[in-house]
């Protein structure tokens, strides 16, 4: 035990005291759960995302930073190709199915889905069934990865499944092809979101942010840069609390409209596959060529197809031209703030995450009352670089860039705000930027 306390320093540096005993008492758990022996301890976290946000499926620019709050999954190899899961969470019941390369999806919203998709997409990658596990998943308050707080708890839980069925088969995964592997994993749920969650899930580095570049080269990779969290600040989290129920369906939606854009925009340059293609465009003559507000059913009319898209319904307003523009003016900020990042300008980068803000407000339609609630009452504190919604939106979280004197001051401040406003409580906390998912340890219960 001594020795994984070292190993819980390296991770979580000052809180390992705490995760010492949060991890005692998974281990306590697994032993109850499927008796005594040795247990593999793999882990993966969540993360905020600084600027960038609905870009990744559009092939654009996204800066994401990890947090130490993470899905631990404590498994055990079984010999019969089967995979049990049981939480610690109660309100997760106990779930099991069979490896193969065409598993069939429990029910929308079952969690076993996010060890289904990595199981199957694993065994079609190595062409062999692979070993399958008894699990125990620990993710509650306050260690755990908030869930539907837009803060990636599906793809923390994707990963987490992903690196052990990883570990058993004994594939050694290069950071590209696994985290395409567990977005594919993700697809299977039926979002179709991108590839940022799982990037940085797996490839976070300590103290820093991830640019993320989401337009793979010819051989597959993507180019990455790992960008150091400014000095004299803290990242701050709230969460609003509010968690929205349909937010597949609205994701889904803003995908559709960004899909639409492009089908329109390739009627004059059919080499245009994605938005990001358009990225040095002179933008207001191009979206003249967009409409306001569409129907699928209209498109269809106009022999424009968008795809596999699971939730779309005929009638969805698809908010094209806004939508695509909030796509090309963030990329835009993605790149500003990174430039501004370098120069060590954190008044230009607050004001780049406020204008994300207004864009996902305004333009793509992600924000909520709450959330814009938590950025006003953010921006009132003095020194207070800038505040925006985070992750896919309609809930979850705010992000803050607070110089490190300040942090108790604005906690105060905005949580009774907060309060005062809307009778909600925010909960505030710094997002430590954490290592990426792997094993942990091995430990004998
Ligand atoms: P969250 O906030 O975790 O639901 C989603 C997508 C991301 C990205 C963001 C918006 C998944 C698994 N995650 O994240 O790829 O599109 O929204 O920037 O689909």
């Amino acid at each position: 035990m001594g020795q994984l306390l070292g190993v819980l320093a390296e991770i979580y540096g000052g809180g390992a005291g705490g995760q010492m005993a949060r991890y005692r008492v998974a281990l306590d758990g697994f032993r109850v759960r499927y008796g005594p022996g040795p247990v593999h301890i793999f882990r993966a976290p969540g993360r905020v995302n600084l600027i960038g946000e609905h870009t990744d499926y559009n092939h654009g620019y996204v800066l994401p930073v990890a947090l130490d709050r993470d899905v631990l999954l404590l498994a055990r190899p079984r010999a019969d190709g089967e995979v049990w899961l049981a939480n610690v969470e109660s309100d997760f019941t106990p779930r099991g199915f069979a490896v193969s390369d065409a598993i069939p999806a429990a029910p929308a919203g079952d969690w076993s889905n996010y060890a289904r998709g990595p199981a199957q997409e694993l065994t079609r990658l190595l062409g062999t069934p692979v070993a399958g596990f008894d699990g125990l998943v620990s993710s509650a308050p306050p260690y755990g990865v908030p869930r539907g707080a837009g803060v990636s708890s599906s793809s923390a839980l994707t990963v987490a499944m992903a690196v052990a069925f990883a570990h058993f088969a004994g594939w050694r995964w290069q950071g590209a092809e696994m985290a395409r592997l567990c977005s594919d994993a993700e697809w299977y749920v039926g979002t179709r979101g991108g590839i940022m969650d799982q990037f940085i899930a797996l490839l976070a580095e300590r103290g820093h942010a991830l640019f993320l570049d989401c337009r793979p080269d010819a051989d597959g990779d993507f180019r990455t840069r790992s960008i150091p969290l400014p000095a004299g600040y803290r990242l701050l989290v709230m969460d609003s609390g509010v968690r929205h129920s349909n937010t597949r369906n609205k994701f889904n939606q803003r995908v559709a409209a960004c899909r639409a854009g492009v089908a329109l925009l390739r009627r004059e340059r059919p080499g245009i596959t994605h938005l990001r293609d358009v990225e040095n465009a002179d933008w207001s003559a191009l979206e003249e060529q967009l409409p306001e507000e569409v129907s699928v059913a209209s498109l269809r009319g106009q022999g424009v197809a968008l795809g596999d898209l699971p939730n779309v319904p005929d009638d969805a307003p698809l908010r094209v031209r806004a939508c695509c523009r909030h796509v090309w003016t963030e990329n835009r900020r993605v790149l500003a703030t990174i430039d501004a990042l370098d120069r060590g300008d954190i008044p230009r980068v607050g004001q780049l995450l406020n204008e994300a803000h207004t864009s996902a407000r305004d333009d793509y339609r992600i924000s909520t009352p709450e959330l814009d609630v938590l950025t006003g009452a953010a921006r009132q504190i003095d020194g207070v670089a800038g505040a925006r919604l985070t992750g896919a939106g309609w809930g979850g979280c705010v992000i803050a860039l607070v110089p490190d004197g300040q942090v108790e001051e604005f906690s105060t401040h905005v949580g009774r705000f907060y309060t005062r406003a809307t009778g909600r409580q925010a909960t505030i906390f710094p997002c430590q930027a954490g290592p990426g998912a792997g094993l942990v340890a091995v430990a004998e219960v």
